[in-house]
């Protein structure tokens, strides 16, 4: 009875920090496109309350959904895919125009401005589990930078 008891106990201490892993999205956003464009980048703020990690997405505006890595290399700038984005713990990732993005590839239609683009981020938190997390980006003409 007692051991029941204490192991039920435990089975909540167990359970309670596991639920505290969560990404906070702050200023979600997605680049205007051109009539034709097929590609769009997006962009966002994202602080994790423990160690985790970006490692991809979804979204309905688009075929593909894919991590970018932008850099200037020898002169020219150089667009890269990335496996995952690492979210260490507190810090805020600042995923920017010429730099981290996220990537929107074979749009479905021209994004406007003052539409909303709905996306899933999939991250994984330390103990391997992956969570869905469903955010809305409000599409922008240019970057404010
Ligand atoms: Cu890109």
């Amino acid at each position: 009875m007692h051991r029941n008891l204490l192991s039920l106990l435990l089975g909540l201490t167990l359970v309670a920090p596991a639920l505290a892993d969560s990404v906070k999205i702050e200023n979600a956003w997605v680049r205007a496109t051109a009539p034709g464009q097929k590609v769009a980048g997006g962009f966002m703020n994202l602080t994790a309350d423990a160690d985790m990690v970006l490692v991809g997405g979804s979204s309905p505006i688009s075929n593909a959904f894919e991590l970018h890595f932008m850099r200037m290399e020898n002169g020219v700038m150089e667009m890269r895919q990335m496996k995952e984005i690492l979210l260490p713990r507190g810090k805020t990732v600042s995923l920017e125009p010429g730099d981290l993005h996220v990537m929107f590839i074979g749009l479905k239609n021209q994004v406007k401005p003052g539409q909303k683009v709905p996306m899933t981020l999939i991250v994984k938190g330390a103990d391997g589990k992956e969570q869905k997390l469903d955010i809305q980006a409000e599409v922008r003409k240019a970057s404010m930078h």
